[in-house]
């Protein structure tokens, strides 16, 4: 059986990663016939679930930024291991909340921990299973605190939501830098559009990227002159 397609939505705080997942999700149903499970990080499997809770919360932080990547990297492992590589055996698309790079962007921001660690952690983490596609959602990272302030309401924001401005202006540049390094995997999506025009976009990306198999052409019966 073909492995299914790998697919992952990256980007700051409130830049409607969920949102797009979601539609991509029906849309690949839809008009591609696939099956697609919908997935995030940190999370996506009742082990990696426990350790969000305790990622988010703020209970890990003084472990340090190097034991919070360690924690991310757990994570990702059972993540791996329960959903997202059974169900790309099944031939299904993994469509993923969240994934590697944001670890190479927040904690590489926020712990300015070693390039050379994060890349072992995603090696021993990750292994082969990269994705095919990430759109990455580019937003000012004014415009995107705001989102989320107000989609959370009254409860409180998280432990990364409470990092101040000029650390979610730099998270939005590390997300870019790495789509400009890795422009074979990466499309960046201007996430400032309406929610319909962004999901317009995300769909050009994976139609240009990982275009629907073609049958193949039968062979003409008609005589040539
Ligand atoms: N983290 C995660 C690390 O530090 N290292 C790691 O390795 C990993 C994997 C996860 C946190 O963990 C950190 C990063 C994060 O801080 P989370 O709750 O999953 O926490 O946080 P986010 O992924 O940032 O989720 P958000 O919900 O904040 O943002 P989304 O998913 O980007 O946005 P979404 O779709 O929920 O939309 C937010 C609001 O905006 C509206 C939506 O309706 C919603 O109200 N919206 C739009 N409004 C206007 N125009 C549009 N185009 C809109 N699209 C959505």
């Amino acid at each position: 059986m073909t492995r299914g397609r790998f697919v992952t939505f990256e980007g700051g705080e409130g830049t409607g990663k969920s949102t797009q997942a979601r539609r991509l999700a029906e849309r690949l149903r839809a008009e591609r016939g696939v099956a697609v499970v919908v997935t995030r990080e940190p999370g996506g499997s009742p082990k990696a679930e426990a350790i969000r809770k305790v990622l988010l919360s703020g209970r890990a932080e003084a472990f340090g930024p190097t034991g919070e990547a360690l924690l991310f990297a757990a994570a990702r492992i059972d993540h791996l291991d329960v959903t997202i590589r059974p169900a790309l055996s099944r031939g299904e698309w993994v469509v993923c909340d969240r994934f590697a790079d944001s670890t190479r962007a927040y904690q590489g921001v926020l712990g300015s921990l070693d390039p050379e660690l994060i890349a072992s952690l995603e090696r021993v983490a990750v292994g082969k299973t990269r994705p095919d596609l990430t759109l990455v959602m580019d937003l000012p990272a004014e415009i995107g605190l705001a989102r989320a302030e107000a989609r959370r309401g009254r409860e409180a924001a998280d432990r990364f939501e409470r990092e101040g401005l000029a650390t979610h202006k730099a998270l939005r540049r590390a997300f870019l830098d790495i789509a400009a390094r890795e422009p074979e995997r990466c499309a960046v999506i201007d996430a400032g559009m309406s929610p319909e025009a962004v999901a317009e976009a995300v769909w050009a990306a994976v139609e240009a990227r990982l275009p629907s198999a073609r049958p193949e052409p039968k062979p003409s019966t008609e005589a040539s002159s």
